[in-house]
């Protein structure tokens, strides 16, 4: 089966992940920077590793010198852009996700200098895309907030950050208008109540009501995504932008009607409150409850939900790698994205312990295809293994090429289903540095790059066998 036809497919990355480059061409320090790799305890058990404390950020700063941060280096995209673009056009790929840092932007934040190095870098970028016609789809916001943002406003519960990020965003929107259509303002929007300190700048023992503050974070962000959507629309009527979450597919452990409610309860919070809001434009009734429930009082302006109700998204992006189980009794837990899920017995697991369930991925398309009925894209999708360069400088990754396939396959069968979904870009075209557990033997390109967990190697790229399958891929299935 083919797509249909201008299917976009492609590759995603995220600015922290790839860039490196840290403090050039005046760019400012962000929450990512000051994420060291010793900070891994046990890597196949990440949780204390993605909390980022007080005491861990006082700790990277007095130590600066004898550690090593991963997402200062990335895979220095920054010097290599080029190359990479054009081995990505080479896969036959059409669409390329990459994300904008803001304090290459806007470096100080709320002095509203921009930085035209910074400008410059993006528009060469973009010529690159422009120059092999490969469409690029932006996220505004992902996982790497200006430090001062936390340092003088406390990270996005401050209402103050809807106006900086309003300021940042209208500079990209503007600058960049003649390359980009699609938008996406915030990468996985719900990681703000998951993993508060990359996406909110939240310091968790800093908070007398941790929960309550993540919460008025992401009103702040809802704010901002619907502002955001109004000033686009202005700029220009035919940009679309989408909403883009990390999709945590649940499953009741079994047929006991009360672990059913248990699993819709879990997922209308987990995932369907964020669509709810988005693309129906108002604050769902069983969050009011939940927040009741949970003395959780937020500061809520009527001209706010104005806003948001005015101000919807255009199309539904998501990042699907998993899947979980859930029930009422304890039952055993997996490693997952940004969470710890339930463990499914029919699965099973990648290296890191993330379950394996390409099915659910044709599951949650036509879920959210019926619920909302509007475009989706799959914005991430792929699994991290720990390749090895053999020294004739192949990469036999036979097990991403299963995992793709598996998946492209039930993309296929969803779309077959009658799912609208416009595109998928896999997570990653190129190794990165990994956002949760910051190492770089959590690969998920499907080109190597010859660097290790501290930064040494030649940085040389390499095709992975998935890149030759992928490639194989997309020429049978586009028009
Ligand atoms: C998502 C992020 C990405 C990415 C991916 C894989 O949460 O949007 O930035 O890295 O997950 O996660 P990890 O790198 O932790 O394995």
């Amino acid at each position: 089966m083919k797509f249909p036809k201008g299917f976009l497919i492609g590759g995603a990355t995220s600015a922290p992940q790839i860039e490196g480059a840290y403090n050039k061409d005046g760019k400012s320090l962000t929450v990512a920077d000051l994420k060291y790799f010793e900070d891994i305890k046990n890597r196949k058990d990440i949780k204390e590793t993605k909390i980022t404390n007080s005491k861990k950020i006082k700790f990277a700063f007095e130590n600066e010198s004898n550690l090593f941060f991963p997402k200062r280096v990335g895979i220095d995209f920054y010097n290599n852009y080029k190359e990479d673009i054009k081995l990505i056009y080479e896969m036959g790929m059409n669409a390329f996700r990459l994300s904008i840092s803001w304090s290459r932007i806007i470096p100080n934040v709320d002095d509203n200098k921009v930085c035209k190095k910074g400008i410059d870098f993006y528009k060469n970028v973009f010529e690159e895309c422009k120059k092999y016609n490969i469409e690029p789809i932006v996220t505004i916001s992902h996982f790497d907030l200006p430090y001062k943002i936390v340092k003088k406003y406390g990270g996005w519960k401050n209402k103050k950050v809807i106006d900086l990020y309003i300021d940042y965003a209208s500079v990209v929107l503007n600058e960049f208008k003649d390359y980009v259509k699609y938008w996406i303002p915030f990468n996985e929007i719900n990681a703000t109540i998951f993993s508060t300190w990359v996406s909110a700048g939240i310091i968790v023992d800093k908070e007398e009501n941790l929960l309550e503050s993540c919460y008025q974070a992401l009103h702040n962000q809802f704010v901002a995504n619907a502002k955001i959507i109004k000033i686009a629309k202005k700029i220009n009527e035919k940009f679309k932008l989408g909403c883009m979450l990390a999709q945590f597919t649940c499953y009741s452990l079994d047929c006991k009607p009360e672990n059913v409610l248990y699993n819709l309860k879990d997922q209308q919070i987990k995932v369907y409150f964020y669509y709810d809001l988005m693309v129906k434009g108002v604050y769902p009734k069983y969050m009011l409850k939940y927040f009741k429930d949970n003395n959780i009082n937020l500061d809520i302006e009527l001209d706010e939900l104005e806003l948001i109700r005015d101000n919807k998204i255009d199309y539904i992006s998501f990042s699907y790698y998993m899947s979980g189980v859930n029930s009422l009794t304890e039952n055993s837990k997996v490693e997952a994205n940004l969470v710890k899920m339930g463990k499914n017995p029919y699965l099973t697991e990648s290296e890191w312990g993330w379950q394996i369930d390409p099915i659910g991925l044709r599951i949650t398309l036509n879920d959210l295809w019926d619920r909302y009925n509007l475009p989706l894209f799959v914005a991430e999708n792929g699994i991290g293994i720990n390749d090895k360069l053999e020294n004739d400088f192949t990469i036999i990754d036979d097990n991403r090429i299963e995992y793709l396939k598996l998946h492209l396959n039930e993309l296929k069968n969803s779309i077959q289903d009658g799912v609208n979904v416009f595109g998928y870009t896999t997570w990653t075209p190129i190794d990165v540095i990994s956002s949760g557990s910051n190492e770089m033997s959590k690969r998920y390109g499907l080109i190597y790059v010859d660097q290790d967990d501290y930064g040494n190697g030649s940085k040389k790229r390499y095709k992975k066998n998935s890149y030759f399958w992928f490639k194989k891929f997309i020429d049978d299935s586009l028009y």
